[in-house]
This record gives C-alpha cells, structure tokens and sequence, in this order.
C-alpha cells in the first residue's frame, strides 16, 4: 500500500469506526484511484476524494411492526443516499439480520460508481433493515414492508431517490412497499422503486437483468482470449435472483452449471443443471422458500454438502452470486489451481481483498461486482425510463439494451485499465472510469 494511500485508510478507520466491509471497499477503489488523482490537480484541490467517501444523507429510523401472534418486534431502517452527482440515489434495499451501517455504506458507495458505469443518469444509494425474512409468513413480511415504507415514503420520489430489490428483496416486497408508499401519498409515482410487477409498471428483463448481465460480462472476458461458454463447466454460488438467472443464461450458451448453494450449504450436481432442475429451483426458491440441500434430494447424482465448499469442486468460470466475502484468498488458490479461467461477479464484493489480488496477480480474466453486476441497476434505469414514457418495450428491446450496456462497461473498463497503465487489470477499469465520471460532474456542480 502506498504511504499516501496508507494515510488516507487511516482517517477512514478513525472516522468510520466499525465499518470494515466499508473500509474495504473504500480500501480498493483509493488504490486504484490515487494515482489518478495524483495526475489531476484540479481534483484534488476541490476534495473529490475527500467528499466521495462521506454519504450527502444517511437515514436511520425505527420500523416497529407485529407478528402473527400480535407480538411486537422493532427493527432498525436505513436508507444511504451516498452521491447524486449523476441522478437520483438509486440502488437496491437488502433484508437480511447481518444488515447494519457499515454494510449499507459499502454497498452504496460501491453504487456510485456501478451506476456511472452504466452511462445512465443515476446517483448512488443503498437501504435495507436487519429484518430477517426467513420463516416469516407473507402477512408478516407485508407488515414489515408497510411499516418501513411509512417511515421511508418522505425521503423517497422518482427524481429524489428511487430504492429496488437485493438480498430478501423481490418481487413480493417490492409490491407491499409500492402499495404503502401509493396510499400514503395518494400518488401513483411509478417511477419511486423499480422492480415492480409487469401489470403495474415493470419491466420486461429487469428480474433477468443481473444474473444475465454478469454472464454477458464473463463471455466479454472470455471472448478477449478466444473462449465462450460452449462447454465449461460453471460453479455458481447462491441460489436466488441472481443466481438463478445466471444459471439460465449460462446454459442458453452451452455451459455446464454444476453448482448452487444458500447460507446452509451447496449442491453439486456434476451432471449439469437443465430447464426442468431449473424449474425446480426456481420453485423450490421463490415460491416455496425452501433450501437448496432439497435439489438433492429430489435430482439423483446430486451431491449435498452443509456449510461453505462450494469453491472445491474443479471448474472453468466461477459466478459467486451469494454475497459479500463469500469467496476467500484460499477458495482462489483453489479455484486457479484446478484451472479456472474467469471469474464475473453477480454478488457485491463476493471476493475478499486477498483474492481479488490473486485474481489479479495472476492475470485470471476477473469482473469485479460494480462492472459484472451492473445489469440489475442498468435494467432498473430502462425501467425509470419506461415509466417516464408512460410505455413498456418488449422483451428484445431491453435485452439488447442490457447487452449492449454490458459489452460497453466490459470496453470501457478494458480501455481504461490500459489507458492508466494496467493493461487487463478489470478492478482499476472499472473504478476508474466510473470514478471520472462522476468527479467530473461534482466539479462542474461547485462545492456540494
Ligand atoms: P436473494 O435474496 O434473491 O438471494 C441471495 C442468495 O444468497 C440466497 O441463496 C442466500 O441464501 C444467499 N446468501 C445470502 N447471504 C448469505 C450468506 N451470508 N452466506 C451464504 N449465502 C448467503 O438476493 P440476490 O440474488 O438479489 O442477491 C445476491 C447478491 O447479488 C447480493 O450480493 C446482492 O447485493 C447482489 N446484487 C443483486 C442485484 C439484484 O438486482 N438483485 C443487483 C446487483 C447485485 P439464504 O436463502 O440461505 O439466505
Ligand atoms: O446491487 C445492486 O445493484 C442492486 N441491488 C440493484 C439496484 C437497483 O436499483 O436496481
């Protein structure tokens, strides 16, 4: 680490204490970003970087809501709205009971510069509770999302800042919280949250968007060595939103997935997954919320393992598509040596700094999650646009629009990486042309 950078992380840490998935992130794009700095006085004189790290609002508030027993139980809100230099805050909220400050701030700061990525008009933002989804029942969930939108419907507006799905966030919740957010405000502001049902103002691809645009950016990588999907065989990690539409593209493609997993465990299943194993996930997943050992059980061949492994099993392309940290410095040396070529991110930070440094000290074709996952976010934008229009495009229109976003932030980060001088390094690509621009914008808005 470069003394100037060293200095920088130390005000961090001391400034945000407790944080550490945000000092991670914020860790990785000042390595790649410094330099850049270095060579543009202008930046540095008007405090981009120091301005870049601080959230313009954080939101915190109580969501008080009952179970099904009338008993009372109180979560915490949040809702980051990180920089909106480009557009309105946009990015996802995530349900989870590991959710809290510091994890919030990571993923919306890493948002920023995801969303300059996909050249659409989109600031940087992230939100979520550390309400725990599983076992509920959907009137339990519906409460839940009643109570957080009626706190969470004053900060909100489709040019103000504009929530989606991520972890414990789909469709079903999505629903209840556009429901609240319209009785509250009598208002039918389709363009407040995205993700919505395709009856009442979603859009076509955008539930695709992320599991699709991580396989489009792995077969870019793939392509700048002569290779495709036809025939590898694919380690995925997870098994819901993303995940399962991972799965779906990478066998439209000719690969073989071998693998899912959830916070239990992970299934192998060596002879492949096909439409009807898909079926079932899907199934198994969004509609009967079970857990994945149950593939298992129900495909012969299939192998259960309980707890993480998921990277031990040799393969050609792997697609953490769980969470952040999900794939350590060991679970890289695993998967290099057993000669995996490329690794797409669909998850956000799924790889730990020491393996994200062997990915690239090794020159191993890596997309990191804000330029491989991007897709979701880009999709949610096709829908703001759509709702604007007040018109819905078709199922092609969209997918060449997601496809054509994905191979241009695959370009761009490529260019740049070269341009600064770290030719196939994707991690400074991507953080550094999303970094110019939106430094550029905070320079010509003045001192925000
Ligand atoms: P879902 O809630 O649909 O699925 C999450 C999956 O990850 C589940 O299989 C879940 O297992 C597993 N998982 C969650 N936490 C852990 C954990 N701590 N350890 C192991 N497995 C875990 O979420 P998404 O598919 O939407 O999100 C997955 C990742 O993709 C996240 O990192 C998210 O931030 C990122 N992402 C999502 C986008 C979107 O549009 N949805 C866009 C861009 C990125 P279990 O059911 O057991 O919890
Ligand atoms: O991490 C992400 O990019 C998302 N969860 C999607 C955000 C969005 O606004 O669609």
């Amino acid at each position: 680490m470069s003394s100037g950078v060293a200095h920088f992380m130390e005000g961090i840490v001391a400034k945000n204490p407790a944080e550490k998935e945000f000092h991670q992130a914020v860790h990785e794009v000042v390595e790649s970003i410094f330099p850049v700095i270095e060579q543009h006085p202008e930046f540095k004189k008007a405090g981009i970087l120091e301005r870049i790290v601080e959230p313009e609002r954080v939101l915190m508030f109580r969501v008080p809501w009952q179970d099904d027993d009338g008993e009372v139980h109180v979560n915490r809100g949040f809702r980051v709205e990180f920089n909106g230099a480009l557009g309105p805050y946009k990015g996802g909220l995530r349900f989870h009971a590991s959710v809290n400050l510091g994890i919030l701030k990571f993923l919306g700061f890493e948002q920023i510069f995801k969303n300059a990525l996909t050249t659409l008009a989109m600031g940087g933002g992230k939100g979520g509770s550390d309400f725990d989804p599983k076992g509920k029942s959907d009137n339990e969930v519906m409460r839940f999302c009643q109570s957080f939108m009626t706190e969470l419907h004053r900060h909100i507006g489709p040019d103000t800042d504009v929530p989606a799905g991520d972890i414990g966030v789909g469709g079903r919740e999505i629903g209840y919280l556009f429901g609240q957010y319209r009785r509250l405000t009598n208002r039918f502001d389709a363009g407040v949250l995205t993700g919505k049902g395709l009856g009442w103002g979603g859009s076509l691809i955008r539930p695709e968007a992320t599991g699709y645009g991580t396989v489009y950016f792995a077969q870019e990588m793939l392509g700048t060595r002569d290779e495709s999907f036809e025939g590898k065989r694919v380690l995925i990690s997870g098994s819901g939103n993303v995940a399962q539409f991972a799965a779906e593209k990478v066998m439209e493609l000719g690969g073989k997935v071998i693998s899912m997993s959830d916070s239990s465990g992970f299934i192998i299943d060596d002879a492949g997954m096909d439409q009807e194993k898909l079926q079932f996930v899907f199934d198994l997943k969004n509609k009967r919320r079970g857990r994945i050992r149950e593939y298992s059980e129900r495909f012969k061949g299939a192998e259960y393992h309980e707890g993480r492994g998921v990277w031990n099993t040799p393969c050609d392309v792997a697609l953490p598509c769980a969470t952040q940290n999900e794939l350590t410095g060991e679970d890289a040396e695993i998967l290099l040596k057993n000669g995996c070529i490329a690794v797409s991110e669909g998850a956000n930070m799924p790889s730990t700094p020491d393996a994200v440094d062997l990915f690239v000290a090794r020159k191993t074709l890596y997309g990191p999650g804000k330029a491989a996952n991007a897709g979701g976010v880009a999709v949610s934008g096709l829908e703001m646009a759509q709702n604007s229009q007040r018109m819905s495009w078709t199922r092609e229109e969209v997918d060449a629009k997601l496809h054509w976003i994905m191979k241009n932030i695959h370009s761009t980060s490529v260019e740049t990486a070269e341009r600064y001088g770290t030719p196939g390094n994707y991690v400074n690509g991507a953080n550094i042309a999303g970094f110019l621009r939106v430094a550029h914008s905070m320079l010509d808005q003045g001192l925000t």
